[in-house]
């Protein structure tokens, strides 16, 4: 008998095969691929099915991470590093179907980042974007191409590309935050640049509010130059966007897959506020049921307020307040809403949509 390591790798190597292919002739086509194998080349047919997938395949698993599991981890981290000694002190949610590789989903990474009151953790730059959503705490600033900005719970702020940002906290209690950024996407494509400050703080260039002041109002200054594909406006404070929401709710019925969603949107252009991660802040009030929904886009969920269920494929989660949760590519979920609930949301839709690669499908209930 062979041994069960080389009948699985024999498996596995058959598995893109495509179906024409008669195993029983391979046997005398060996030769050949050896020689060929030497020149660096290598037969399609073996391989074509699974280059080219039926549908979305991903090792990504459906899977949650409860905030009062995760928490104390934060915390020990806390007392074993340093904000400045780690760089940023974050620890990574991993996929369980992709251990080791710092993904939530196939494209994008998740970590909860900590910072301590007196904190900073010093400034960079790097070509990979990221969104931080807050979690808990107050009287924290993230500085980002020479301004800052305040972050309070349920915030989404964008370190847009290659801008100089850094993190301090001036308060009296621990600060944590969700961040998603896009660095697996800017390695799939060998396009990572980074520099570090030197382990201090950028200086600051704008007073702080300008940004909001310039674009967080349905007006744009009137000779508006922003040639960047990122918003200008890098906090979404979460006290207008609930307020959103609310307004929403009072005006129409919710939608059956969505309920209220709202995505965030760059005020110069009206496209997404980043221009590879999707976000949206969702409403799903109490006793609502979505319908099931699929889409190519493997998103990642954080819950703001509230409390539900979630089914995501074959598993059901039940989340609370801060949990983080993630569907991957092409599995139907629901949710089911216990109480009113917020719920914020990325993937990367925006990707997909600007290649053609997006696909969504809505079932009815
Ligand atoms: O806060 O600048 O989780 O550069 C990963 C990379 C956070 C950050 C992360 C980063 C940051
Ligand atoms: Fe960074």
């Amino acid at each position: 008998m062979k041994p069960v390591e080389n009948v699985h790798r024999e498996a596995e190597a058959l598995e893109g095969i495509v179906p024409t292919v008669d195993l029983a002739a391979e046997e005398g086509r060996k030769d050949f691929y050896g020689r060929a194998k030497r020149e660096h080349l290598a037969p399609l047919w073996r391989v074509l099915h699974g280059l080219v997938t039926a549908k979305p395949v991903t090792r990504a698993a459906p899977a949650i991470w409860h905030y009062a599991d995760v928490r104390p981890y934060l915390m020990e981290a806390c007392e074993l590093i340093g904000a400045a000694e780690a760089e940023r002190r974050v620890m990574v949610l991993e996929n369980p179907g992709l251990p080791g590789q710092s993904r939530i989903t196939q494209s994008l990474f998740a970590g909860l980042q900590i910072i301590l009151p007196g904190e900073i953790a010093p400034a960079h730059r790097h070509v990979a974007s990221a969104l931080r959503f807050i979690v808990e705490g107050k009287n924290a600033f993230t500085a980002v191409a020479g301004e800052r900005t305040m972050m309070e719970p349920g915030d989404f702020v964008i370190t847009p590309s290659w801008t100089w940002h850094d993190h301090g906290n001036e308060g009296s209690g621990p600060m944590v935050w969700l961040d998603g950024l896009d660095m697996h996407i800017v390695n799939m494509l060998a396009t990572s640049f980074r520099e570090d400050m030197g382990g201090k703080a950028h200086r600051l260039e704008r007073p702080e509010g300008a940004a909001p002041a310039e674009f967080g109002n349905n007006l744009l200054p009137v000779d508006v130059e922003h040639r960047s594909q990122t918003s200008p406006i890098f906090n979404y404070p979460y006290r207008k966007s609930r307020e959103s929401l609310d307004a929403l709710q009072r005006t129409r019925a919710p939608d059956a897959w969505h309920g209220y969603k709202m995505k965030y949107i760059n005020p110069v252009n009206g496209g997404w506020a980043m221009p590879t991660i999707s976000t949206w802040l969702q409403l799903l009030p109490k006793g609502f049921r979505s319908a099931p929904y699929r889409s190519t886009d493997s998103t990642v969920f954080t819950v703001v307020e509230g409390r539900g269920r979630s089914t995501i494929g074959d598993q059901t989660f039940d989340w609370g307040p801060h949990d983080i949760f993630v569907a991957p590519s092409w599995m139907a979920h629901t949710h089911q809403a216990t109480e009113d609930a917020v719920v914020f949301l990325y993937s990367d839709r925006v990707i997909q949509e600007k290649l053609d690669l997006f696909r969504e499908s809505k079932e009815k209930a």
